[in-house]
């Protein structure tokens, strides 16, 4: 990693939010980085504070203020990873937070990158109900729901998605689902259960490939 690379870590670890824009702002400008080597910072940083939270370093207030941080950030790189590109209507996905889950970092970037590889996304927010999910999936005719998991008192949420989609004869649709709280066996324990095609995608990068795998 470059020493500025290495130094906007640390700016948003230590909670720098100007520092950390204006050093994003030069290191883009400067054509140092890629937008996407930058969002692998953000990444990075959100992990250590993710620590520094569980060893009691930081508390909520720290965890808010990062998830702030990190939301500037991606508002400024977001437009340069977009770009133009072209619709496929085939490509067509949903995504969103299970319901009880607020953290939404992760599910934008992987809402950004597949807009990138030309999906259409329909993204649902946080707080998403099983219902919702599988609502839009059957209205919109998107062959893959795409949800995000982070908290472990919240992924009994999976199960309630799964049943719906089942209750409505749409066993078709791939999941792929990521998030802290989720892992490949849970994916593979789900697929057994429910005979959909459920995968786990341990980052954003992983997500497009998988959707392509599945899409194609
Ligand atoms: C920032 C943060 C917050 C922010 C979120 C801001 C926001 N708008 O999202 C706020 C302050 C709101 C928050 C709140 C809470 N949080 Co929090 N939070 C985090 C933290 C530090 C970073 C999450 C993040 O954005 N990471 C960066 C992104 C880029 O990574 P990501 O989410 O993992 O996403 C990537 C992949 O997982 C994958 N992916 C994710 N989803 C999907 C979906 C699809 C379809 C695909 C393909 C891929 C994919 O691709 C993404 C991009 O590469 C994590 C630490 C961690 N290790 O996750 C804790 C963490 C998730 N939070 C935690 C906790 C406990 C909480 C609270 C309960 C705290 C409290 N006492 O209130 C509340 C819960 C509120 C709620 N109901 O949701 C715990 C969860 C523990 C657990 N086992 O359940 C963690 C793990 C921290 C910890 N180590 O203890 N949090």
């Amino acid at each position: 990693m470059s020493e500025n690379l290495k130094k906007l870590k640390d700016f948003i670890v230590e909670l720098e939010k100007e520092n950390a824009l204006e050093l994003a702002k030069k290191v883009i400008d400067d054509k140092q980085a890629t937008a996407k080597d930058m969002i692998d910072v953000i990444t990075e940083a959100l992990g250590r504070i993710g620590e520094l939270y569980q060893e009691e370093e930081y508390y909520l207030a720290e965890l808010v203020y990062a998830g702030d941080i990190a939301k500037t950030l991606m508002n400024y790189l977001e437009p340069l990873l977009v770009g133009n590109a072209e619709k496929d209507a085939a490509k067509k996905i949903v995504i969103g937070t299970v319901q009880g889950d607020m953290h939404d970092i992760g599910k934008n970037i992987v809402g950004t990158y597949a807009r990138g590889a030309g999906y259409e996304v329909i993204d649902l927010g946080t707080d998403v109900s099983a219902e919702k999910f599988v609502n839009k999936v059957e209205e919109s005719n998107a062959r893959i729901l795409g949800i995000s998991c982070l908290l472990t008192a919240t992924d009994g949420e999976l199960n309630k998605i799964f049943a719906e989609l089942k209750q409505k004869n749409l066993v078709d649709v791939k999941v792929v689902i990521g998030g802290a709280a989720m892992t490949e066996k849970m994916a593979r324990d789900l697929e057994e259960k429910n005979g959909i095609t459920t995968k786990f995608a341990s980052d954003a990068i992983t997500g497009i490939k998988i959707f392509n795998e599945l899409i194609d």
